[in-house]
């Protein structure tokens, strides 16, 4: 079915709907597609959203997110699974670098160089984009886009930067150390019971940064 295995880099954006959900279900639908396994995927971070004429604070802000999968298919193929996970979610086309509830783009494919109607590899803008820059950056600190050399040496040519989000964690890890709905408490002064074999540790969830509730 494919050429072998390559090391792809999937950017997200979603400037609609409850984005910070919309990104972490899709590393998680991106995972279970068939011949793709997600080795990282970074916090999201947070920009003004960049239309045909420019940024536009009018419009939603972005949360945007880099992820590294091993991936196992043709670029056409992933290309083709992206899409369905963007159709998942309601994306709608209508407009060009219009808003949008999931925008899920191959950034690199291995060393994949195209230039065909449907898929340009390297992704051309990338580089322009510390969207795409700085959240790659926090997954892999040595990347390199193709022939444009290192990531960190193309973010510093790039004026703007993108913002962190408050109590955002990374998005290849559980969401939140939030209480289980489901455990009771702790009582403050249990009473022993005869049936009681209580495990001597019960590991609390350690705290992994979350995502902040609803963007
Ligand atoms: N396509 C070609 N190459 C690729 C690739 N490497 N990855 C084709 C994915 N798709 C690729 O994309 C249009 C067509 O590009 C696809 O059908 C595919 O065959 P689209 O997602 O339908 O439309 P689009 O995203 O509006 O167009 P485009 O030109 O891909 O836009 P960009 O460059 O992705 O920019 N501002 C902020 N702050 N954050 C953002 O994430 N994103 C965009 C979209 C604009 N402004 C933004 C952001
Ligand atoms: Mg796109």
């Amino acid at each position: 079915m494919s050429g072998g295995t390559r090391r792809a880099v999937v950017a997200l954006g979603s400037n609609l709907g409850d984005r910070a959900e919309l990104l972490r279900a899709a590393v998680a639908e991106i995972d279970a597609t068939a011949g793709v396994s997600v080795v990282a995927a970074s916090a999201p971070v947070s920009s003004v959203a960049v239309t045909l004429e420019g940024p536009d604070e009018s419009k939603p802000e972005y949360l945007n997110a880099v992820l590294i999968a091993d991936v196992d298919l043709e670029p056409l193929e992933l290309l083709d699974a992206l899409a369905a996970i963007e159709q998942q979610h309601g994306r709608v086309r209508d407009e060009r670098w219009g808003d949008r509830t999931l925008d899920l783009d191959i950034v690199a494919l291995g060393d994949v160089e195209l230039a065909t109607e449907r898929l340009t590899l390297p992704h051309p803008r990338a580089a322009e984009r510390a969207f795409v820059l700085e959240p790659w950056l926090q997954v892999d600190p040595e990347a390199r886009l193709g022939r444009a050399g290192r990531v960190a040496d193309l973010l510093e040519l790039l004026p703007d930067r993108t913002r962190v989000v408050p109590g955002a964690g990374r998005l290849d890890r559980p969401p939140t150390a939030r209480p289980e709905p489901d455990v009771e408490p702790t009582p403050p002064d249990p009473t022993p019971t005869a049936s009681t074999s209580t495990p001597t540790t019960s590991t609390p969830t350690t705290s992994t940064p979350t995502l902040g509730g609803p963007a």
